[in-house]
């Protein structure tokens, strides 16, 4: 009998309690609603600032453009890795990659992320938002997380058994409010689709007028290339102007923050996997209607992280001690330098780090024995240009300018004067004049080595089969493997599949 009132006691308390604590976070549900923004965050992929609005050239982006000239443009933002995997993991963190293990390119996805870390949707999400991956209407509905820690793409998180990042997927409605949107565009990924993209394109990029930087060869398919990139570009911000209109339509644009970004630098050459500008500059822009006047550039540095932690403070979120981002719009907002980093990928091991100022660019390469063109097997199939100019190169038909990145070995330093050298042409580290500036950039990029270590050296590759296909290819195909090398895309799915099913017949 005493057993039994105890437990009804207690039952009571409970219930007493939860209700009351029910009440209280439905009274907050009821305010924060009204107030509280939903934040939707655009992820082009693999893209530099090769938008009109920043000034690129025979590209016509009407959305974003309107978007800057309703928002924040922010001219000096950066990602922390070159790569996908690395650079998301970084973002998903608001942590820069090297201080969570999480830099290896599509490594550890059997390994729980330290407790000591937690996603930024799981902070997003018991602040009471509803947190969606990708948009019903874009390329593969644009779910991709691509994070080097073990995740699921929808489910309850605790960084034990329960490794959801997301509630649901595709679609943002009233009564998600407030929610959180992360959607990935990903139509400007090389992949089979740039072809049909471009076929589609009511307007095709004129190949004989863009305008190509100088390391890179004047060759029709080089130029050709470089258009179809400008297509995928043109593409992605119609998507743009759509997830707009569906806001508006919705009743939603005037309380909702658009975040858009791109993920890692362009997939060319000096982009997407190295620490050159093209592949560390990305595009930021963001609308907030209600709290920022329109056509606002903002030429001080920012990093991708930063975004996390702005997120965080547009939600009314405290940011965590272990976030390395802040939040862009604090007060006492400063930085000097963007920390860079390249480790693995794919099979390509690597290892080198970057320091970026306003002025200058510093690389530090630890490995200068693995050359920039390092044959890696995914990228033959998607690089006409690479092929193209390799082939240049071992003719000796390339100009100083373009041959560096097919030497057959990487500068241990190197140092360019970004105002002076947008380009990076001119590697100064061995000129006297610039010893100083050399020695601080230098001892800079080691104090954030040490600084962002993570006290955790290994990492799990995912497995992959890539050289394998492209031996196979030579040995089996070399007809289409001839086309490949020629600069043709010969398409890669295609091949996989033709691969896969030769193993099948061996078998
Ligand atoms: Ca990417």
């Amino acid at each position: 009998m005493t057993k039994r009132l105890i437990f009804s006691f207690i039952t009571c308390i409970s219930t007493l309690s939860c209700s009351s604590q029910n009440k209280v976070k439905t009274m907050q549900d009821n305010s924060d609603t009204l107030t509280r923004p939903n934040i939707i965050w655009l992820m082009a992929e693999d893209i530099s600032t090769d938008l009109e609005c920043y000034g690129m050239a025979n590209v016509k982006t009407p959305f974003l453009n309107k978007m800057a000239e309703e928002g924040i443009k922010f001219s000096n933002a950066f990602v922390t890795n070159p790569i996908c995997s690395p650079s998301r993991s970084a973002m998903m963190l608001g942590t820069h990659q090297l201080k969570t293990n999480t830099q290896h390119h599509r490594s550890n996805r059997n390994i729980p992320l330290s407790t000591a870390y937690v996603p930024f949707t799981e902070l997003l999400r018991n602040a009471g938002y509803t947190t969606i991956l990708g948009h019903h209407s874009v390329l593969q509905k644009g779910r991709k997380i691509d994070v080097n820690f073990k995740h699921e793409p929808i489910g309850p998180w605790d960084g034990k058994e329960q490794f959801g990042l997301f509630d649901k997927y595709d679609n943002f409605e009233k009564e998600d409010q407030p929610f959180f949107a992360q959607i990935q565009l990903k139509v400007t990924h090389r992949g089979d689709w740039w072809d049909e993209i471009r076929n589609q394109s009511p307007h095709p990029v004129d190949p004989d007028k863009v305008e190509l930087p100088p390391y890179m060869a004047d060759h029709p398919v080089v130029r050709l290339d470089w258009a179809k990139y400008l297509d995928q570009i043109e593409h992605m911000d119609s998507n743009v102007g759509m997830i707009f209109k569906e806001l508006e339509e919705k009743g939603m644009a005037d309380n909702t923050i658009v975040i858009f970004i791109g993920d890692n630098g362009r997939c060319n050459i000096k982009g997407k996997g190295y620490l050159y500008d093209p592949g560390l500059r990305i595009p930021l822009i963001i609308y907030y209607p209600k709290k920022f006047k329109g056509g606002q550039t903002r030429d001080d540095i920012v990093m991708a992280t930063d975004i996390t932690a702005s997120i965080l403070e547009f939600a009314d979120i405290e940011i965590p001690e272990f976030m390395t981002g802040r939040s862009m719009f604090s007060e006492n907002f400063h930085r000097d330098y963007v920390y860079g980093a390249r480790d693995l990928w794919d099979e390509i091991k690597e290892k080198s780090r970057a320091v970026v100022t306003e002025e200058w660019s510093y690389i530090r390469n630890d490995m200068p024995e693995v050359p920039y063109d390092a044959h890696q097997a995914y990228l033959e199939f998607f690089r006409p240009s690479v092929h193209v100019m390799r082939t240049l190169y071992q003719e000796s038909n390339l100009n100083d300018y373009q041959k560096a990145f097919f030497e057959p070995r990487k500068p241990k330093e190197e140092l360019y004067n970004l105002k002076q050298d947008p380009y990076q042409l001119f590697n100064l580290a061995d000129d006297p004049k610039y010893t100083k500036v050399i020695e601080k950039l230098r001892k800079q990029t080691q104090s954030f080595d040490r600084m962002m270590y993570s006290g955790q050296d290994y990492y799990e590759p995912v497995n992959y089969n890539g050289p394998e296909i492209i031996k196979w290819l030579k040995q089996e195909r070399p007809a289409d493997y001839a086309r490949m090398k020629a600069g043709e895309e010969i398409g890669y799915k295609k091949f996989v599949n033709l691969y896969n099913q030769s193993l099948k017949d061996k078998n």
